[in-house]
């Protein structure tokens, strides 16, 4: 399935005046509105190779048909997405579950698309059919040598990978930890994590950063080796100044107050990026802004404060990926909706007259503080995001064109109705 730049100009043409419409508001209205469009134009989000597919529970799986069957094909379906909304332009591997066999040609296939490599991921959560030792008792944090050293191996291989398709990232998410109090020596499960770790920090190339995921529970219930923000910093900090914390927004304990957790990550320098999603109960892995979008847009709210202050690039500075996973929408429409999501949350949180913000908090003005946020996360950005896709060469209503080409029953037709996309 190949999208055409007249499908893309077709669409924009049929919706132009009801978008010029919506837009006039802000042309006329908001000295704003170009600033915000030029940072929404250059705002990326990577698309996670896993989240091509139906993710399924525990308790079944429920394929939608024409699911990616390769790389290449993986590939093929970001490409898409990037056609239409011209913010999808990287792609986040894992490995082993995508094994690029020639790097050059998977890189060029990529860059056809407009896109590059965003941060590889490791696996040492699951036992692959070949591997020597298990990952049963954890992997980097394990007691008998050989399991942290095949962990080790595995880690420095995706490096490998990773340079050849020219990623400059390492995510590490550890499954370690236990499941029954009594199982596992905290301490010395802290220092052998720490000490694999730093064996897998010592083989990054220079330009590259680690990424070191939290996760407060799952698939251990009792204790997590990198369970908090806290214990992340701690080996963060310890490995160096290219080691840095992942904020996955499913990974925290009900309630967890993540915008804050972002900010005092951001102002020590120690914040290396996001897995978007959204959650109710645990690590549901939703769609972004689906749940809890005010949440979403205070976490945006504080990015953009910090990353200010520091006079960091919104767009370059720190790894923006989603990673989400379910059971009952497309997974391009999914991954439509979470990229959108994401964006009117940072528009919103370019509005917010952080002047008058900063004179109300110093003078405890509650009320005038809660209103300038609410008043920014009140506003209906939707035709400025609209307006930068357009500008950027995407579709005013990139949703409305997936169902409109019927590109899903395209890809059904090219691949198959009971394709199984590779990872979880
Ligand atoms: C773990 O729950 C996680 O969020 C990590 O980022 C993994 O790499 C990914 O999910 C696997 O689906
Ligand atoms: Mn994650
Ligand atoms: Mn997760």
């Amino acid at each position: 399935m190949q999208l055409e730049t007249h499908h893309i100009a077709d669409h924009n043409q049929s919706r132009a005046e009801a978008h010029q419409r919506k837009l006039s508001y802000w042309t006329n209205e908001v000295a704003k509105a170009e600033p915000i469009i030029q940072k929404l134009i250059d705002f990326q989000i990577a698309i996670p190779s896993w989240a091509l597919g139906t993710g399924g529970t525990r308790f079944g799986r429920f394929p939608g048909g024409g699911e990616p069957r390769s790389l290449e094909e993986k590939i093929a379906d970001v490409g898409l997405l990037h056609a239409l909304n011209q913010a999808s332009g990287a792609i986040s591997l894992h490995i082993p579950w995508d094994i690029p066999s020639d790097a050059q040609a998977i890189q060029q296939l990529a860059a056809q698309h407009g896109l590059r490599f965003d941060a590889v991921n490791s696996n040492t959560f699951q036992d692959q059919p070949d591997q020597a030792a298990s990952y049963k008792f954890g992997s980097l944090q394990h007691t008998d040598p050989a399991v942290r050293r095949q962990a080790i191996e595995h880690n420095i291989e995706v490096i490998r990978h990773g340079v050849a398709l020219g990623s400059d990232a390492l995510t590490v998410w550890l499954s370690d930890g236990s499941c029954f109090p009594g199982q596992l020596n905290f301490r010395k499960a802290f220092d052998r994590t720490l000490e694999s770790l730093e064996e897998i920090y010592a083989a990054l190339p220079d330009n590259w950063k680690m990424f070191v995921e939290y996760k407060a529970f799952e698939p251990n219930f009792y204790s997590m080796t990198v369970g908090d923000w806290g214990s992340s910093l701690l080996y963060a900090s310890k490995l160096g100044p290219k080691a840095f914390t992942l904020v996955d927004l499913g990974h925290h304990l009900p309630n967890a107050n993540i915008e804050q957790i972002v900010a005092i990550l951001l102002h020590e320098g120690k914040l290396g990026g996001f897995h978007f999603n959204d959650s109710k109960y645990g690590d549901d892995d939703l769609t972004a802004g689906s749940i809890k979008p005010y949440q979403l847009f205070l976490i945006f709210n504080e990015l953009v404060d910090g990353m200010d202050a520091r006079g960091l690039d919104h767009a370059r500075d720190l790894g923006w990926m989603i990673d989400a996973s379910h059971n009952v929408k497309d997974p391009l429409e999914d991954l439509l909706q979470s990229v959108e999501a994401i964006q009117l949350a940072y528009a919103q949180a370019l509005l917010v007259d952080r002047v008058a913000l900063e004179e109300a908090r110093e003078a405890n003005d509650v009320v005038r503080a809660q209103e300038l946020l609410q008043d920014a996360f009140r506003t209906d950005v939707r035709p400025l995001v609209a307006e930068a896709r357009r500008r950027a060469g995407g579709a005013l209503q990139p949703l409305a064109l997936f169902r409109q080409l019927n590109v899903r029953g395209q890809l059904i037709g090219e691949r198959g109705a009971k394709t199984v996309a590779t990872g979880l």
